[in-house]
């Protein structure tokens, strides 16, 4: 297992389209271990393949509190969308940005674990937003882009200065 490096946004890359999986293979199931361990490691709830620079339609997930739940997404389809919300968004590629997002209330999902297992699911609350947040990612599509552009302009003004001060 490694840990993996997390784009960091503005970078190109997290606009790069995820192309569909089509081997079940020890490869993707490499990759999901590493894709766990990092979204472990970085305290997130869900990581797309895109953040980690691999175009693939992967994504893993857990949203509980043990942090023992892991669910795998492979080359995932929304199929059905209902409702509106609201919820206040971050991401690991936008580090220490918070800010409310509007997406359909509840989704069905076909997509297909890591064994090449296909499976349907319905989900809503924070589930279904998580669902939304990393399909937009293997599209390439960061949640900050649903934001007025000042709000864009200002977001990449403060990383870009911290990434400058990092290095
Ligand atoms: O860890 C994460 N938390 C989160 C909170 C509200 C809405 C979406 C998310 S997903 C995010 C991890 C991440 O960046 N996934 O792409
Ligand atoms: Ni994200």
């Amino acid at each position: 297992m490694a840990l993996l490096n997390i784009l960091q946004y503005p970078d190109e890359r997290l606009h790069t389209i995820a192309q569909p999986v089509e081997e079940f293979d020890d490869k993707i199931l490499a990759l999901v271990a590493d894709m766990a361990e990092t979204m472990y490691q970085a305290r997130g709830i869900g990581l797309a393949a895109t953040q980690v620079n691999v175009h693939k339609q992967v994504v893993v997930m857990d949203l509980s509190e043990e942090r023992d739940q892991l669910r795998v997404f492979i080359n995932p389809v929304i199929t059905h969308k209902e409702g509106d919300t609201e919820f206040e968004e971050g991401c690991l590629s936008v580090p220490g940005i918070y800010e409310t997002v509007h997406r359909a209330e509840r989704v069905t999902v076909e997509a297909y674990d890591e064994h090449g297992e296909k499976f349907v699911l319905e989900a809503d609350g924070l589930l279904a937003i998580c669902i939304q947040h990393e399909l937009d990612h293997l599209a390439g599509k960061v949640f900050v882009e649903y934001l007025s552009s000042l709000k864009q302009n200002r977001i990449k003004t403060k990383l870009k200065k911290r990434a400058r001060e990092r290095m």
